[in-house]
């Protein structure tokens, strides 16, 4: 266990639930890429405001932006993160994530070796992963990762070539693995329905449309991220 990953661990179910946004520029369609970057921005600000917990920048799939266009976005990020003290995780990019010294990094199963990454970084440098299935979990706590993103719990287009939706309880049966290691909730999560995952005791709750498309983004990170009411 590296010494991150107790940090990204809940020890208590009264605490607020960490809420860990992703975003890129192609999180906001039918606009300009100007405007894309604005908007990007714009959300950024304003969910570090709110009180988000991690942030993973996640330039891909459809985003129109040129490789300096996204390092300049990612930079831009990383005066936000600095500010509101969020550490800044880079999508699948280890170049980007050592050019501009970000936080750590998060990669796919089909992204670069876990193990090769984990080398590569400094102890203090995040390494996420997301992991799908029983092995994959395993697979990844013996790279050395920090945490784990596993889903798509609910279903969900944001994804390009996502995989089907695997439900709360096949989650919690990976979440179960290890009660030791942090396994973060991803895919499909709104405000109508976070409240499942929160009584499923996820260590931080993974957005991106819940938060992209909310018209009012304060309202919006305060609901995902309050207690459980008990009865
Ligand atoms: N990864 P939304 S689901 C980026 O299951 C990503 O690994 C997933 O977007 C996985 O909160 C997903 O809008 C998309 O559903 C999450």
């Amino acid at each position: 266990m590296n010494s991150n990953t107790r940090a990204f661990k809940r020890t208590s179910p009264d605490q607020a639930f960490p809420i860990y946004l992703i975003l890129g520029s192609q999180n906001f369609p039918n606009q300009t890429k100007n405007q894309q970057m604005r908007s990007f921005i714009d959300c950024l600000d304003q969910a570090g405001q709110a009180g988000i917990s991690y942030f993973q920048f996640r330039d891909k799939d459809h985003s129109q932006l040129t490789p300096s266009e996204r390092e300049q976005l990612a930079r831009e990020a990383q005066v936000i993160c600095r500010h509101y003290q969020i550490p800044l995780i880079i999508d699948d990019d280890l170049d980007l994530m050592e050019r501009i010294d970000a936080d750590g990094i998060h990669i796919g199963q089909d992204d670069l070796s876990a193990s090769f990454v984990r080398q590569r970084l400094d102890i203090q440098h995040i390494l996420g992963l997301s992991a799908h299935t029983r092995d994959q979990v395993h697979a990844a706590i013996e790279a050395g990762a920090d945490y784990v993103g596993s889903g798509p719990i609910f279903p969900t287009q944001t994804k390009v070539n996502v995989r089907p939706a695997i439900g709360l309880e096949q989650w919690r049966e990976l979440q179960s693995l290890d009660p030791s290691f942090p396994i973060f909730a991803i895919g499909g999560i709104h405000e109508n329905n976070v409240d499942q995952v929160k009584a499923r005791q996820a260590d931080a709750i993974c957005v991106i449309s819940a938060i992209s498309q909310s018209t009012d983004i304060a309202r919006t990170v305060a609901k995902l991220k309050a207690p459980l009411t008990r009865e």
